[in-house]
């Protein structure tokens, strides 16, 4: 059993930015620019969001973070919004997920200019990865394709089961998977929550993504030897026997299934990580015009 291991790829990847950044700043332009907008105090949110800001600095990119109460209006968000897609200096932003319930989420998504929508949530960009053509890919799904590129796992007719089906990892994750693609071209099966067996269509698959939010729902018997499992769920649990009163968990059995596994990530320091990275990289094409062409 190997761990993959998402915060050393994930140094190395901001190790392999930083030096292209160094490259052109040297030649006298200004840096790449990430703008995050984080509303409320949900504090994951806010974990999330201050390891986006600090990876920006590790890659010797920009970063501004713009707070605001959860009282906001929608317009007011959306005020935001458009002022960050006429900012020359900007080359991409997030707004960072979940919102306030007042607030519709795709009405904010749709208002993303799709050239700065690094988080690659807009229909657009969707749209276009879908076609399997260039577009920023949502991070988390990229995240969990460069874990697999870079530790050379071959998925080319392999079979895959995804459990979740959000717009954000699940479905996404599924097109990626079984694109005609490197890493690539392997058979998919979503699950989700009115799939009525899931440890049957889970026990087949070469390959697992668990992306549903639930501590620990993927159990050793769930899980033909020899898989690679994919643990997505970032769940905080009670601990009091840590300072912050709470632990981080997977949505995998990760004591009971690393043993039958060839590949797992851990969590924490799995595809979360990976997930900031995929941000990077993705601000990196919108500076470098490599998606669309520069604003
Ligand atoms: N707009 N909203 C938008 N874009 C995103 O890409 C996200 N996502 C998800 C939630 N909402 C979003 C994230 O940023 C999940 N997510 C995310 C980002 C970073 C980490 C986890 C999830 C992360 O850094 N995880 C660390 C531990 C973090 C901690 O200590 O709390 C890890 O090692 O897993």
């Amino acid at each position: 059993m190997q761990i993959i291991d998402g915060n050393a790829l994930a140094q190395q990847i901001k190790a392999e930015l930083r030096e292209k950044v160094d490259k052109v700043v040297a030649t006298g332009k200004r840096a790449p620019h990430l703008a995050a907008v984080l509303i409320g105090d949900h504090p994951a949110s806010r974990s999330y969001v201050t390891n986006k800001v600090r990876s920006c600095t590790d890659a010797g990119f920009q970063s501004t973070l713009i707070q605001r109460p959860a009282e906001i209006s929608q317009q007011g968000l959306l005020d935001i919004v458009n002022e960050l897609n006429e900012d020359p200096e900007i080359d991409g932003f997030i707004v960072q997920l979940p919102l306030p319930e007042h607030i519709h989420e795709m009405d904010i998504t749709l208002a993303i200019r799709p050239e700065k929508d690094v988080d690659g949530f807009h229909p657009m960009n969707l749209g276009l990865m879908t076609l399997g053509l260039p577009s920023y890919l949502p991070a988390t799904p990229m995240g969990i394709m460069q874990m697999l590129e870079r530790y050379h796992i071959d998925i080319s007719g392999k079979t895959c089961c995804v459990i979740g089906r959000s717009n954000i990892v699940g479905t996404p994750i599924s097109i990626l998977l079984s694109r005609k693609a490197i890493p690539g071209d392997a058979t998919v099966m979503l699950c989700h929550s009115r799939t009525p067996d899931i440890k049957q269509i889970a026990l087949q698959a070469d390959v697992l993504v668990v992306a549903l939010g639930r501590p620990h729902f993927l159990t050793a018997d769930m899980v033909k030897e020899g898989a690679v499992v994919i643990d997505v769920g970032i769940n905080r649990i009670d601990d009091p026997t840590k300072k912050s009163g709470f632990r981080l968990v997977g949505d995998v059995d990760y004591d009971n299934v690393a043993p039958k596994c060839s590949y797992i990530t851990p969590v924490p320091g799995g595809v979360g990580p990976m997930t900031v990275t995929s941000l990077l990289l993705n601000t990196w094409k919108a500076y470098s015009g490599e998606i669309y062409p520069r604003l």
